[in-house]
């Protein structure tokens, strides 16, 4: 459980305002282990993999458009309950709705501009992981663990 991944990705309006830093270092803070990380500007067809669950959604073009606008930070973060938890540290998909010391609840007001994805469940971030990072992930060990983990 220790080693449970998500999926986490700055999205491109992130990426504009400069938000990279600041959303890693959340992710480092809390005591996650970072296990990949790449800027990519993703193709249409990748995205609309990514987000297939909403094909047919009346927003499903504008959310292909926005996340094609430009690079996306793509990584995976590893640590205890890292799914569950990644999505918290996100905030609520309409950051309107989102929690301040939240990422959307500190930085976002709309939810067709709110800079971050999180994996939902174990199996869909296994699914995200494998469509994002298909040549693999380092292995490397992390001598924090007893620090942050029992
Ligand atoms: P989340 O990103 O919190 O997992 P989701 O998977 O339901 O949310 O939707 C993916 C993205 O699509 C979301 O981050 C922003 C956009 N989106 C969702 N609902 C929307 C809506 N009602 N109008 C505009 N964009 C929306
Ligand atoms: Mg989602």
């Amino acid at each position: 459980k220790n080693a449970e991944r998500t999926y986490i990705m700055v999205k491109p309006d992130g990426v504009q305002r400069g938000l990279v830093g600041d959303i890693i270092g959340r992710f480092e803070k809390r005591g996650f282990k970072l296990i990949a990380l790449k800027l990519v500007h993703a193709t249409r067809e990748h995205l609309e993999d990514h987000y297939g669950d909403l094909k047919g959604k009346p927003f499903f073009p504008g959310l292909i458009n926005y996340m094609a606008s430009g690079p996306v930070v793509a990584m995976v973060w590893e640590g205890l309950d890292a799914v569950k938890t990644g999505r918290s540290m996100l905030g609520a998909t309409n950051p309107l709705a989102s929690a301040p010391g939240t990422i959307r609840g500190d930085y976002a007001l709309a939810v067709g501009r709110n800079i971050c994805h999180g994996s939902d469940s174990v199996e869909n971030a296994e699914k995200e992981i494998k469509l994002w990072f298909p040549e693999g992930i380092v292995q490397y060990s992390h001598d924090l663990a007893p620090w942050i983990f029992e």
